[in-house]
């Protein structure tokens, strides 16, 4: 066995960082959304799309109306009653630029409260427990979307058909001791789909695989998938969908020569535990291609911006 890649330790130790949100979560609460406020949750790369999910999450629990934005791409002219901000760092640019600029009661989740995030934000929630040294993050924004999950579960607001953090750690545990299927590491092209909450994670796994396996990817809602999307797939390239098909989709993918995975639907794996999954085989596959996910190219751990 070669020895494991950084990025591939710190991903192991999820089940555990999503127990410890999980224990966090009604502490953590002073500083989240509280019931019925309309939220705007904001982050660049990664915990952009981990916001998405939990927009998605909180909507379908009936907690509030949450939208979900690229920090640059905040809509100012809009009211809401609380600003979540997701950044490992603390040093985003784009994320500070945020804080600095709004007047609404602001929240910071991140990974080293030593950085100017502490000082930009109004409460302050401290993951650093989750805080990675690898450029590429995993467990950082799983654990984020853990808390933010475990949350909604303290406040009676977990949607229907959605399970726990505690069975997703379960699964997790699952994910991360199962063999990688060696054709899907070959796979050339992956496409990965989702629907409400498990979009953000689909979009999150082919950012994923792009930055540490420099792999083609594409994702989107899987009801999208036959507008255009389902025109990539052949036979050497994988469809994988995050949550529920949609009816017939699977006998297309199949149809059309491409290989599917889908464990994550009803009474299969939690979504999320399934995004480890994928952060595996983005291992599997940087390694198979000569590459080290350690050493993602054009990447840093943090865009500062002069
Ligand atoms: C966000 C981020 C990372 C990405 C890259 C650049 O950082 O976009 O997701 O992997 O390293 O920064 P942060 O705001 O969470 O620190």
């Amino acid at each position: 066995m070669p020895h494991p890649s950084l990025t591939g330790e710190e991903l192991a130790t999820q089940p555990a960082d999503w127990r410890t949100a999980a224990s966090l979560a009604a502490e953590a609460g002073a500083a989240l959304p509280r019931r019925g406020e309309r939220v705007a949750v904001v982050g660049c790369g990664t915990p952009w799309f981990m916001a998405q999910s939990y927009a998605a999450l909180r909507e379908a629990g009936g907690h509030g109306e949450t939208d979900a934005f690229a920090a640059s791409e905040f809509p100012y002219h809009r009211r809401y009653d609380r600003v979540v901000a997701i950044s490992r760092s603390g040093t985003t640019t784009e994320v500070l630029d945020l804080l600095g600029r709004i007047d609404t009661p602001s929240t910071a989740i991140t990974g080293d409260v030593s950085q100017p995030i502490a000082a930009a934000a109004d409460r302050l929630v401290d993951l650093g427990f989750a805080d990675e040294r690898s450029v590429v993050q995993t467990r950082f924004a799983t654990t984020a979307l853990a808390l933010l999950r475990a949350h909604l579960e303290v406040e009676g607001a977990r949607p229907a058909g959605v399970g726990t953090v505690a069975a997703a750690a379960e699964d997790a545990e699952r994910a991360l001791a199962e063999r990688l299927p060696a054709e899907l590491v070959a796979c050339e092209q992956f496409t990965f789909l989702g629907a409400g909450w498990t979009n953000g994670l689909a979009q999150e796994a082919g950012l994923k695989m792009r930055e540490a396996a420099l792999a083609w990817t594409e994702a989107y809602p899987a009801m999208e998938y036959r507008h255009g999307p389902i025109s990539i797939t052949a036979p050497g390239r994988a469809v994988w969908g995050f949550g529920a098909l949609p009816e017939g989709l699977a006998e297309q993918v199949d149809g059309v020569g491409g290989r599917l995975v889908a464990d994550s639907g009803p009474g299969g794996i939690d979504p999320l535990a399934d995004l480890v999954r994928v952060h595996r085989l983005a291992i599997a596959v940087a390694e198979s291609r000569g590459l080290d996910p350690d050493k993602p190219r054009n990447l840093t751990r943090s865009v500062i911006l002069a």
